[in-house]
């Protein structure tokens, strides 16, 4: 299978795994209409696919998986909502569509996100198929990923860096905070239910720092160079707002070579590893090339 079909056969399993974990919730009203609204605003699904991937290099029988990357799904579309609200990036368009606070209003948006972040432990906890062992890792580390020392750190520090030129260290640490931290989570958290060793998680955590970066650099990236239609949001944002970006500190050549070291490093740390049949192979190759 390519590694085309590879995301888009996992997409759609994904999908199927929110619409079952949201079920409980569907007795329609405004916060559940809200919620729901955002979940299925067609998401790359990302994070569980690479979730998915990393649980696969140590384990076949994908089934265990699912409730944390619908908790971990969960969790990535309430920090977009909450990122789109006017008091924070302020912005109207999101996968090619209205964001949560246009189409619903701001209060709504607030409980919407406060309610997905919420709901994605309490699915977590109710899942079967862990043991009490592997809920408690889980939880310990998606709070660590997604709270005040990891993502909401991030924010906080990209809020604070707003209209100023940083150093690139400081925007590097901003990325791995902001972004890195779920995506390092998605390869921890399917790494260990899938029963890898100590080692192999230690190398795996730095394979998740480089494509953390890669996907980041990427994303400037396409903010300069990207086609609107195919990136379902305007491009060239982050000039207009004269946002610290890859592009901005290098080049687009220098952040083109930037992203390229990364990758190489990122393969470097996966042959670490061990796991010679990996689809994180392929999800690096194309995290690196992706055009939306
Ligand atoms: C509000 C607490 C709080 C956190 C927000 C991740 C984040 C923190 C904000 C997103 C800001 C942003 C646009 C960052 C660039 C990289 C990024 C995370 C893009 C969105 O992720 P994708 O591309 O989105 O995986 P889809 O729509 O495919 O799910």
């Amino acid at each position: 299978m390519s590694i085309n079909d590879y995301i888009k056969t996992y997409q759609k399993r994904v999908n199927d795994a929110l619409e079952e974990a949201i079920k409980p919730l569907a007795a329609s009203n405004r916060l559940t209409d809200s919620m729901l609204y955002s979940l299925r605003a067609g998401g790359k699904r990302l994070r569980p696919i690479l979730m998915i991937a990393s649980y696969e290099s140590f384990q076949k029988d994908i089934d265990k998986v699912f409730s944390t990357a619908s908790a971990l799904e969960m969790i990535h579309t309430y920090s977009l909502i909450h990122d789109d609200l006017p008091a924070m990036d302020d912005d109207d368009l999101r996968r090619g569509k209205p964001t949560n606070h246009i189409v619903f209003d701001e209060a709504t948006a607030i409980l919407a996100g406060d309610g997905l972040l919420t709901y994605s432990f309490e699915w977590l906890a109710k899942d079967p198929l862990l043991s009490d062992r592997e809920k408690t890792k889980l939880f310990q580390w998606l709070a660590e990923a997604s709270g005040p020392a990891g993502m909401v750190a991030g924010q906080m520090l990209d809020l604070q860096a707003e209209e100023q030129q940083v150093p690139i260290e400081q925007l590097e640490n901003i990325h791995k905070l902001k972004t890195g931290q779920l995506i390092k989570f998605a390869i921890k958290a399917g790494a260990f239910l899938g029963g890898a060793k100590e080692n192999q998680l230690e190398y795996l955590d730095e394979f998740a720092t480089y494509i953390g970066l890669v996907f980041q650099i990427q994303d400037d990236i396409l903010d300069v160079i990207g086609d609107e239609e195919t990136l379902g949001k305007p491009v060239g944002s982050d000039e207009e707002n004269e946002k610290s970006t890859y592009p901005a500190l290098l080049g687009l050549e220098g952040a083109k070579k930037h992203r390229d070291n990364y990758e190489t490093k990122a393969y470097e740390a996966l042959e670490k590893v061990g796991i010679t049949e990996s689809r994180l192979f392929d999800l690096t190759k194309f995290l690196t090339e992706r055009k939306y």
